[in-house]
């Protein structure tokens, strides 16, 4: 029988659940680049090109593979704008014929195509999307009846599951987690040693051309095209990071929460783009490093870390998004309702920190992750920014981000807008925290150890303020008491001014 498969731009995986037992000579592929796509977020100008220019290899490896593969660019005059327009279109060609795909990892597409289908009485039929190392409904047994979900019981039974790190069915090392060997600040740049740098590869015929239309549809993307870097095929993607494993995962995990001015990857992996698109697989990604860790060439707490992250933060943070979705995206739980001022665009503020990030988001469309929770999200957390509009701003703006891995990591982990479904307080610090991980504070305009003066951080008195605000919700949190005994131990006066500050800096966030 002929059957119609619609691949997405992040379904470039080479075993796709929805093709894994297609029979090239009864199946036709459909791979769209469509506006609808292009406009539900402002997305970063090098993600744009990203996608592209990965859907355009990834259908080419198709027809290699033998199958019929209709690829629409964005620019073909006929293209409808919409992936069920182009649907649509393939079946009025072709005639009418099963739809089958693998689920789309946002609930945004899930829902508006089976709307489509069911509106049309297109014989249509989802497979589920094994890339993930949990299923969904298996995410939901874990959850049920539980009080609370926490990352660190999930990952536990997904390294059992997935015998990973185990010594005799035990934690390697006798410690499931070493986070607490992971929070080094890094030495400064006249001690330590050249920081590793993520692999880049430079643009053939065909990416070329995709930084061609992206430039003339979109010139009005956010952030930087060019130089564009990353990998666009699997067998890069896998150079990248087998260039990881040798060059960075070995510091990986000490350095894990640090910051440094001018260094936009530090020992991070840089392989989330990969990873979200298809180019890479995420288990074989875990058991490379075991590898590398059995095999002597990094740590236990460099390769602990390393598979926390993937086999229990993302496939965890997946499980939260399907579990919660849809009512999730519409939490506001502490009742931010500010506008995103317009230094997370510009990065023209007088916050070194901020700056500096966001510098790096423009070149890059990536920042690491203690950046996007403790300076970024720290910042909107604290001065009460609107949630929808913070979590537009991240799915735009990271060439890795889909809904499904950005809303719970944006609106619940560093907003603490679901009103805490899996952290159990809100990641809020002051300017002493980022002082502490970084050198942003040495040359900035404001000072870190000063909330009330002339050249107070504005990171000091938001979050003085965000406590004071926030007190009703968390006074009572055990886990925060401590933080409400030092603000009853200030001077009153102190604190009066602290609200003063934040207060005039909430009417103005972009004067900062
Ligand atoms: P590394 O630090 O080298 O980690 C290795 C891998 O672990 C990553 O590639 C990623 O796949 C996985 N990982 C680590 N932390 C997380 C996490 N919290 N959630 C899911 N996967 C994780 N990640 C995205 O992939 N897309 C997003 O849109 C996204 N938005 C985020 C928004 C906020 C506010 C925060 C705090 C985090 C967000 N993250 C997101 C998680 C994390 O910051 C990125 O996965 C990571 O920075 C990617 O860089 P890397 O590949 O160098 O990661
Ligand atoms: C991110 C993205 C963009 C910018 N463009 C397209 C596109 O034109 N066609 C397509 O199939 N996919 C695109 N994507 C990825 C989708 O947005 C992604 O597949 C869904 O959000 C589901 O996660
Ligand atoms: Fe950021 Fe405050 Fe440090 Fe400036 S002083 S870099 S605003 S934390």
């Amino acid at each position: 029988m002929k059957q119609l498969v619609l691949v997405l731009g992040d379904q470039l995986s080479t075993a796709l659940s929805s093709l894994r037992d297609a029979d090239p000579a009864s199946t036709r592929i459909l791979m769209a680049e469509v506006a609808a796509e292009v406009e539900y977020a402002p997305h970063h100008a090098k993600k744009l090109a990203f996608v592209f220019s990965a859907m355009r290899h990834h259908a080419a490896a198709l027809a290699k593979a033998g199958f019929a593969v209709e690829y629409v660019e964005l620019d073909d005059p006929d293209n409808s704008g919409s992936l069920t327009g182009e649907l649509e279109r393939a079946l009025k060609r072709h005639g009418d014929m099963p739809v089958r795909m693998t689920c789309p990892g946002e609930w945004r597409l899930k829902t508006a195509l089976e709307s489509w289908s069911d509106a049309n009485g297109i014989d249509f039929g989802w497979v589920d999307d094994d890339r993930f190392l949990c299923k969904v409904e298996d995410f939901a047994t874990w959850a049920k009846g539980r009080k609370t979900l926490r990352m660190e019981h999930f990952y536990r039974e997904m390294r059992r599951r997935h015998d990973l790190l185990l010594e005799d069915g035990e934690p390697a090392g006798g410690r499931w987690n070493y986070d607490a060997d992971n929070r080094e600040p890094l030495p400064p740049p006249t001690a330590r040693p050249t920081l590793p740098q993520p692999m880049h590869f430079k643009p053939d015929a065909t990416t070329r051309e995709v930084l061609r239309m992206v430039r003339s549809r979109c010139p009005d993307a956010f952030g930087d095209l060019e130089p564009f870097w990353f990998a666009v095929t699997p067998g890069n993607a896998r150079r990248a990071f087998a260039h990881f494993l040798k060059t960075a995962l070995p510091l990986f995990g000490d350095h894990q929460d640090a910051m440094a001015s001018g260094e936009d990857f530090l020992y991070h992996a840089v392989i989330s783009i990969y990873l979200n698109a298809g180019l890479l697989d995420p288990l074989e990604c875990c058991r490379a490093a075991e590898d590398a860790w059995r095999n002597d060439a990094a740590p236990l707490n460099a390769v602990e870390g390393f598979v926390r992250q993937i086999l229990g933060w993302r496939e965890f943070i997946r499980g939260i998004y399907w579990h919660y979705m849809p009512d999730y995206a519409e939490q506001n739980a502490l009742e931010g309702d500010l506008p995103l001022p317009g230094f997370y665009w510009s990065g023209e503020t007088g916050m070194k920190c901020m700056a500096e990030t966001i510098a790096g988001i423009r070149r890059n469309a990536y920042a690491h992750h203690i950046q996007r929770l403790m300076v970024t999200g720290n910042f909107a957390l604290i001065a009460g920014l609107e949630p929808k509009a913070v979590c537009d701003w991240y799915l735009g703006v990271y060439a890795d981000a889909y809904e499904w891995v950005e809303l719970p990591n944006t609106l619940g982990m560093a907003l603490h807008g679901d009103g805490g479904v899996f952290a159990s307080k809100p990641y809020a610090a002051s300017g002493r925290y980022i002082q502490r991980m970084s050198d942003y504070c040495e040359g900035c305009r404001y000072d870190p150890s000063d909330a009330v003066g002339e050249h107070a951080c504005p990171f000091n008195y938001l979050y003085w303020d965000f406590i004071a605000r926030q007190r009703q919700r968390f006074e009572k949190h055990p886990r925060m008491a401590m933080i409400y005994r030092n603000l009853a131990r200030q001077d009153p006066q102190r604190v009066q001014r602290m609200r003063e500050l934040a207060a005039i800096a909430r009417r103005d966030l972009d004067a900062l």
